[in-house]
């Protein structure tokens, strides 16, 4: 039987004109702002909506009931009506009371950047997990709006953020709501069984895995490295699920090498929890690669979400290399150089490159070689100990030993 499904997940996006929304308080770096709402803009796109007109808000603080202050909002839902808007989106993350208060005076729909993210995953979801996944993330993070908000608009808007639950769903009570949060679950664990059997043939082999920013070019690496033929795509969260393939690497043997789903600044915590199955590639990896878009302006922010997302799934420890993908597109010597003081250690790449390809590939012999060598000092450690053990042990036992 085909399960029920509280979040409709398959119908395409209808192209929708906007209202994007952000707020720059005293305290926020106005460079991090910048790449918030860069980022903003993107996802809008990539979820399909145009953006009518951009407003930004300067305050000391957020309005604890409203998150941007009253004068804004009537100037929003002026903006909306003037260019034909049914929705507002604003960069924050939003409480659901603040979601109610700014609908009524907005008189429109109102989507945070959780929402948008997830709604996003919501489409490029392709397989089983992904969209359990997702709609897990999407009932944990919904479920408090789920029983209170959006009755007066559900019925009146669609597009965007519209991607949940219907008005019969607002009547279901919390229970159910709660039994499906925990169905989900068990058909996330049964998933995940099967990923523990598949992981226990691959042990002993070296695992090798991509992470980083979304749209960096993780899939296109894969591609190259292994011929493998995932998709790849100019837009943000293009894959959703882990690829693995394998590959071999001259002078050093097999490897088994995973994409992953791309990171982004202030993810829903809901997802990164939800995903934690499928970014098990990345806690037990041998080597991580961690590709970053060398064009990018924002190269140092996007490293240090890397790390923290890193940091989260208990991979902060795995030996990586840093791959600075792109470098095709940074044409200017004195750039390249300043990537490379600034990152000593990095590869200047380019998945189309074949030579690139190459010396990522004698990079990862390396670090296998390494692992040997390591290894088998460590086995001739343990052989020796156990030798010298066994010989005191015997030394113990011998009949002189005991004449006295
Ligand atoms: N010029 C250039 N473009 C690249 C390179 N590598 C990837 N791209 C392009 O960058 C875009 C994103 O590539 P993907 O491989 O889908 O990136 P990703 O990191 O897997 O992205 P997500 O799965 O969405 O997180 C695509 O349009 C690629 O063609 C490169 O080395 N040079
Ligand atoms: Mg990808």
């Amino acid at each position: 039987m085909k399960p029920t499904r509280l979040f409709d997940t398959d119908v395409p996006p209808p192209t929708e004109r906007v209202i994007l929304a952000g707020l720059l308080t005293s305290g926020t770096d106005p460079e991090l702002f910048e790449i918030d709402m860069k980022e903003m803009r993107m996802l809008c796109a990539t979820a399909g909506a145009t953006i009518a007109q951009t407003v930004v808000q300067r305050r000391d603080a957020p309005v604890a009931s409203t998150y941007l202050g009253p004068g804004k909002l009537a100037e929003i839902c002026e903006l909306m009506k003037q260019h034909k808007c049914k929705t507002v989106i604003i960069d924050a993350q939003l409480s659901p009371g603040q979601v109610r208060n700014i609908e009524k005076i907005v008189e429109g729909k109102v989507i945070d950047r959780a929402q948008l993210i997830l709604d996003i995953f919501a489409k490029h979801a392709r397989t089983n997990e992904a969209r359990i996944q997702v709609e897990l993330a999407q009932m944990k993070t919904l479920y408090p709006r789920l029983t209170h908000a959006w009755t007066h608009f559900s019925q009146q808007v669609g597009g965007i953020g519209t991607k949940g639950p219907g008005e019969k769903q607002l009547e279901v009570d919390r229970r159910i709501i709660q039994k499906k949060i925990s169905d989900l679950n068990d058909r996330l664990k049964t998933i995940e069984k099967s990923r523990a059997t598949q992981r226990k043939s691959r042990v002993g082999e070296f695992k090798v895995t991509l992470v980083g920013y979304t749209n960096v070019g993780k899939s296109s690496l894969l591609n190259a490295l292994s011929g493998a033929d995932v998709l790849v795509q100019n837009r943000l969260f293009a894959t959703l699920d882990t690829a693995t393939r394998r590959t071999f690497i001259p002078g050093a043997g097999e490897i088994v090498i995973s994409d992953t789903v791309g990171f982004l600044r202030k993810l829903p915590p809901h997802l990164v929890a939800s995903f934690k199955g499928t970014l098990e590639v990345v806690s037990q990896a041998d080597l991580l690669l961690i590709v970053m878009d060398a064009a990018s302006p924002w190269a140092a922010q996007q490293l240090a979400t890397v790390n923290d997302v890193l940091a989260d799934l208990s991979a902060g420890a795995i030996p990586r290399m840093l791959l600075f993908n792109k470098i095709d597109l940074v044409t200017d010597p004195v750039e390249r150089k300043a990537l490379l003081v600034a990152n000593p250690d990095a590869l200047l790449v380019s998945a189309l490159s074949e030579s690139d390809m190459a010396l990522v590939k004698s990079r990862i012999a390396e670090v296998m070689q390494s692992y040997r060598k390591e290894a088998a000092i460590a086995d001739i450690i343990a052989k020796k100990t156990q030798e010298l053990t066994g010989w005191e042990e015997e030394k113990s036992g011998l009949p002189w030993d005991n004449k006295e």
